[in-house]
């Protein structure tokens, strides 16, 4: 089927850089082509804006994951004053929170921090199980990062050992990823937005977005 460009009467081959531009619209650049060999967010948290959600249930856990978190995000240039901080009672209302937070368009990514620690009952299955496909669920639906730093142990010293503990900080690691997605989707919609012709077609939108 002719396309606009390729109309009767229209001789691609005497046109030769539009017939060049017409081809890079139709691709992002391909692995290899860009640094390093691929597309990647960068770890500069400069001008974004991060909400977190936190989890009040299991607090002496979360208290730290938070503190990771903001630690990180001032480590890597995220202003003060571009930071939001909500509080939920657990881990269950974490994806409300989120999608509200999300729903704003006035972040580039939404971290959630909870720790949900394994009892007698399987409430915690459930808790942890639906937590997690919420916050999935937000960061597709709405087409922006919502990040997954909610613990999930057996037992209260694991989620202490991965809360500022000897594994780490899942808080910390929250905010690095919150960055590095926030700026791989800006990085993204501007290489598919930039590309001449290809406004139309930006990969990354929000939901629902007209433009
Ligand atoms: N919430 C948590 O964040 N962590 C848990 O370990 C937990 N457990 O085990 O019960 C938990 N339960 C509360 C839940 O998140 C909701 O707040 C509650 O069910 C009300 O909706």
């Amino acid at each position: 089927m002719a396309t606009a460009d390729e109309s009767p009467g229209v001789d691609l081959d005497q046109q030769p850089a539009r017939r060049v531009a017409r081809t890079a619209t139709h691709r992002l650049p391909a692995i290899g082509e860009m640094e390093g060999g691929g597309i990647r967010g960068s770890d500069d948290g400069t001008g974004l804006a991060i909400a977190v959600a936190c989890s009040r249930f299991n607090g002496r856990v979360t208290d730290m994951l938070l503190a990771g978190a903001l630690a990180e995000l001032d480590r890597r240039g995220v202003a003060e004053t571009d930071r939001t901080v909500v509080w939920v009672p657990g881990a269950f209302e974490l994806p409300l929170a989120a999608m509200t937070l999300a729903g704003t368009r006035q972040f580039d990514a939404v971290i959630c921090l909870g720790a949900v620690i394994r009892g007698e009952t399987s409430h915690y299955d459930f808790v942890a199980g639906e937590c997690a496909a919420g916050i999935q669920r937000v960061q597709l639906d709405m087409r922006l990062p919502v990040v997954f730093g909610v613990l999930t142990t057996e037992n209260l010293d694991q989620a202490l050992g991965r809360a500022g503990g000897a594994l780490g900080n899942k808080g910390t690691e929250a905010a690095a990823t919150a960055i590095e997605m926030a700026n791989l989707l800006r990085r993204l919609a501007s290489t598919a937005a930039g590309v001449p012709g290809n406004a139309g077609t930006a990969i990354a939108g929000p939901a629902g977005d007209a433009g």
